[in-house]
């Protein structure tokens, strides 16, 4: 058998210096999507997320909460797992930096950048935001009419002066520029590389990589009275969760990565320091880097002062696992800024999930488990409106295909949806119930047209609701190991014993205030 084509595909690694939000189920769930639909498509995916556990914010939160640093990461990061548990994240790696590998791993790349003569001791004075572990230019920064000086993500910045490592960055303004040239698919959505484009052509600084004023990190190789900064540490994450610094584990074919997905707040970490650091270190880059959008709750953005920071576990409970991934992949481009409220997510609930899919499941299952003796009924000959309605499933592959190629996960399901609305369009134009007496056979090949298109469905909707989706292909009596993409083509097989079609997308209703 042909050996089946890798796919690697990274989430950011979050800081747990506090409980996850929504921003991380969020790229948890789209990631996830990614990666459930290559696997789908015949790839052997490998999906790495995690946590980011050093730098001077997780310090700093600690102190406030009157617990050790180490206390506080594990604490957390045993949350953020529970939360991909919670949505289904289907990761085969969870890596957590204060991992004795990762502390290798990170102390190889140094020793590597080193080698390459990119690294020099100096002292640093500038800016710095703990909230966003970023160096800053004087330039980059403004003080606001409350005196305090903000960096551009809007976050305080503090003046650090001390003894500090520092990376040749301005070394490799020429090279990466020639990388966006040369890859113009390096970085997504566009707007994001038009920004990191014209950062590198401002011109790039020597940066900061080191500090001595704490010590919670990765020491720096023969000179321990340095801690790396935390961004040399994190980035690294991506190569250590494939076996580095051992090249010759089972899992370091997967690097490149094929994509990292991640918020568009950290793109130049991504996209400039990270390909410069694997340049100096003689390995090779990255494929892919892609940046969503900020999840807004009712347009405002989350803040713990604001007091708007939303559970992602009450999310689950209140609407279900795949309401809330569902809502969030069709509702936001992926790429953009998106909104989100109640009202919105009742609205896809019960429009797209509730009736447009699971009535028409309903509906049609329900019929064919009365007059057709509970099984996939035989067709006969094929009308236009039959052919019609088949052929626009069978083209949603290749749309969902180009679609997801450049993450673009709600386009996927635009796809999906079409053909489901269109099914609706169908079934209520033939009629079948009606049928049931004048013209039996040609009900029978209404139910099979329908049944084939919501076989296709399901397995195109799995990427995002999949336990949804898995429960739709039993009721349609569809095997366990003909739910791929390959098993696409096969057509729904008449004679198949379907189980009772139990309902899978409840309405939302409101729960009673009394
Ligand atoms: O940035 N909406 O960690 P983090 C959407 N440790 N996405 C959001 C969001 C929101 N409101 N808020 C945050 C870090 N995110 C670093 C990453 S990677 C080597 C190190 C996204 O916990 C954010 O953009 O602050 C990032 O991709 C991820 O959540 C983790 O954010």
């Amino acid at each position: 058998m042909a050996q089946r084509k890798s796919f690697y595909i990274t989430t950011a690694i979050s800081y747990p210096n506090g409980a996850p939000h929504i921003g991380h189920a969020y790229e948890a769930i789209a990631t996830d999507a990614l990666a459930r639909f290559q696997r789908l498509d015949g790839k052997d995916v490998f999906f790495l997320t995690g946590t980011d556990e050093h730098g001077l914010k997780m310090i700093q939160t600690a102190q406030k909460e009157g617990v050790e640093t180490h206390v506080l990461a594990s604490r957390n990061a045993g949350r953020f797992r529970d939360m991909d548990d919670r949505f289904g994240i289907s990761y085969d790696r969870f890596i957590r930096t204060s991992e004795e590998q990762h502390h290798r791993s990170v102390q190889e790349v140094w020793k590597r950048m080193q080698a390459n003569g990119d690294i020099y001791l100096d002292s640093y004075a500038g800016w710095y935001s703990v909230r966003d572990e970023a160096y800053y230019a004087e330039d980059e920064t403004v003080v606001g009419d409350d005196q305090v000086r903000r960096g551009p993500q809007g976050t305080p910045v503090e003046w650090v002066e001390e003894k500090s490592y520092f990376f040749k960055l301005s070394a490799y303004q020429d090279k990466l520029l020639k990388l966006y040239e040369d890859q113009p698919d390096f970085i997504g959505p566009d707007a994001r590389r038009n920004e990191v484009i014209s950062f590198v052509k401002g011109g790039l600084k020597d940066l900061s990589v080191s500090r001595t004023t704490f010590d919670w990190g990765v020491k720096v190789p023969g000179d321990p009275e340095h801690v790396m900064y935390v961004w040399v540490d994190a980035l690294t994450n991506y190569i250590t969760g494939v076996g580095f610094p051992d090249e010759s584990d089972a899992n370091w074919h997967y690097w490149p990565a094929d994509v990292h997905v991640i918020g568009k707040d950290i793109i130049r970490f991504h996209a400039v320091y990270w390909p410069a650091f694997l340049m100096s270190a003689g390995i090779p880059i990255q494929k892919r880097v892609y940046a969503h959008g900020f999840l807004f709750n009712k347009g405002e953005k989350m803040s713990k002062s604001v007091g708007n920071i939303v559970d992602p576990f009450n999310l689950a409970d209140q609407y279900g696992v795949d309401q809330v991934r569902y809502f969030f992949l069709r509702e936001v481009p992926f790429g953009s800024d998106g909104s989100y409220n109640h009202e919105a997510i009742v609205n896809r609930i019960n429009a797209d999930l509730a009736n447009d899919l699971g009535n028409l499941a309903q509906r049609s299952l329900t019929m064919v488990a009365k007059q057709c003796d509970a099984q996939v009924p035989a067709h006969g000959e094929f009308s236009e409106a039959d052919k019609a309605m088949l052929a626009m499933a069978d083209g949603m592959i290749a749309q969902a295909r180009s679609a997801m190629a450049t993450q673009q996960i709600h386009q996927a399901l635009n796809a999906v949806w079409a053909v489901v609305a269109e099914a609706n369009r169908y079934f209520a134009g033939e009629a079948p119930w009606a049928l049931a007496k004048t013209d039996p056979a040609r009900q029978k090949t209404v139910l099979y047209v329908t049944a084939e298109v919501l076989r296709q469905v399901a397995i195109l909707a799995q990427p995002a609701i999949p336990a949804s989706a898995a429960k739709l292909l039993d009721i349609l009596g569809v095997a366990a190991d003909a739910r791929d993409f390959a098993a696409l083509p096969t057509r729904i097989v008449p004679g198949t014993k379907l189980p009772a079609p139990a309902p899978i997308f409840p309405r939302y209703v409101e729960p009673a205030t009394d």
